[in-house]
């Protein structure tokens, strides 16, 4: 990082109603996974053990706790109603509408905001920008209530400005951190890519849906205060788009001036990557040739989406476990040999990953001083004590399975509010 700023990895926790909806139309993951029973209690685990272990590589890291599920007011607004249990029990007769309500994707945090750190905006203050998500009806509700939660958890850092999701336009369609990267060497200015899937308002290019438009990125670094010369918009490839990459981060990862990138990743990469390059001469970049993983091979191993850390023992790529095989392993070893990293750490988020959400889907990077660490809300910023009361509050509250049936279980609704009623004390 610039020698004032640490990195904080911000991870979602999953919820306790975490299942296989297949509503993700273009992840094809979620797809494939479409009504298999799931698994919330090892979903979280999982989640709490790829924290524990970004701790133990020396990075700090922070957690969100689950937004209320199910969507009681969602359920209300659509003409269910009596009481609350009543409300559930009624909705089993439209199982979409359930799956809409008992979404546990607010998980991936990558998708909730994007940072703009205060060193690199014109009015000297650290921007986030709550997402939207309009491009998926089971999202979009994240985006109000995660900004509230942010404005409250950020409220004793001054200089950090949490700003509300762009309006609900699907012409804004915003889809967060999963498209945007910081590109920064010591010495030279921090560069902001804008990766977006279409442009509001031209013919579809692509047969699977892209969520993010160029417009949103134009807004988000006009809301953040970046000076136009920080600021690269790039277009996803569409061919990348119809592989099952619904987000960017499926397919590039950027940590300081490393950029580890699928050879299909952007429309016309070559330009880009120079424009880069003349930008941040220290820039070091794996360009991996669809001849050593294709598109459908990067897809299913995830590979692009690892953490990619830079720790005091070396720059570890934090990676699912399904990159450690075949190909994309090969690809690793390569980029071990190379020196792009010093080691990769594989980790089991089969939970996670059935859904197409990897490691990076999983958090979000806020860059602050030092000094602003200490003043988070408490209980946001974890330890391994801390982790170890997570993982306790989760074998207490979350169930091990979880079907199709049990979403409109009235006592789901239980469940949760003992396990809520239990957040202020985690949270300090
Ligand atoms: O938005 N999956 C998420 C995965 C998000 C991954 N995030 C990043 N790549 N940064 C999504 O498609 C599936 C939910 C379901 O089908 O039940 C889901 O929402």
């Amino acid at each position: 990082m610039d020698d004032a700023l640490v990195e904080l990895q911000i991870d979602g926790l999953p919820g306790p109603t975490h299942h296989f909806g297949g509503l993700s139309a273009g992840n094809l993951a979620s797809l494939a996974h479409a009504g298999f029973s799931s698994r919330p209690r090892a979903a979280a685990r999982q989640g709490l053990a790829k924290m524990r272990q970004v701790l133990a590589l020396g990075v700090p890291q922070a957690w969100l706790p689950p937004l209320p599920r199910p969507d009681l007011a969602l359920l209300r607004g659509t003409g269910f109603g009596g009481s609350d249990a009543e409300v559930l029990r009624a909705a089993a007769a439209d199982p979409h509408l359930l799956h809409l309500a008992t979404s546990s994707a607010f998980m991936w945090t990558a998708n909730c905001a994007t940072v703009v750190p205060a060193s690199d905006s014109m009015d000297g203050r650290c921007h986030v920008v709550a997402a939207n998500l309009v491009a998926m009806s089971h999202r979009v509700r994240e985006g109000l209530p995660r900004a509230t939660q942010l404005r409250t958890l950020l409220a004793p850092l001054a200089d950090v400005v949490v700003h509300d999701p762009l309006p609900a336009l699907a012409d804004l369609g915003d889809e967060g951190a999963a498209n945007h990267s910081r590109v920064w060497a010591p010495g030279t200015p921090a560069i902001h890519l804008f990766i977006h899937g279409r442009v509001s308002g031209e013919r579809q290019t692509t047969r699977l849906p892209a969520r993010q438009t160029r417009e949103a990125g134009t807004a988000v670094a006009r809301l953040t205060h970046l000076a136009e010369s920080r600021v690269m918009h790039l277009r996803q490839h569409p061919a990348a788009i119809d592989a099952g990459a619904f987000h960017n981060d499926v397919v590039m990862v950027g940590d300081g001036a490393r950029v580890l990138v699928h050879a299909e990743a952007w429309v016309d990469q070559a330009a880009a990557l120079a424009e880069l390059r003349r930008c941040v001469p220290a820039l070091r970049v794996a360009e991996i040739a669809s001849a050593d993983l294709t598109l459908a091979e990067a897809v299913a191993s995830y590979l692009f989406n690892s953490q990619l850390l830079t720790t005091r023992g070396g720059v570890v790529l934090v990676a699912p476990a399904q990159a450690g095989d075949g190909r994309a392993g090969a690809v690793v070893r390569r980029l071990i040999d190379d020196g792009f990293i010093d080691r990769a750490v594989f980790l089991d988020l089969g939970e996670s990953m059935a859904n197409g959400g990897g490691p990076a889907c999983l958090r979000l990077r806020l860059p602050l001083k030092t000094p602003q660490l200490a003043r988070l809300a408490p209980g946001m910023l974890l330890d391994a004590t801390r982790i170890t009361a997570l993982e306790a509050w989760v074998d207490r509250h979350y169930r091990e399975t979880l079907t199709r049936d049990d979403l409109a279980d009235p006592l789901l609704l239980d469940e949760w509010q003992r396990a809520q009623a239990e957040l202020p004390h985690l949270l300090g």
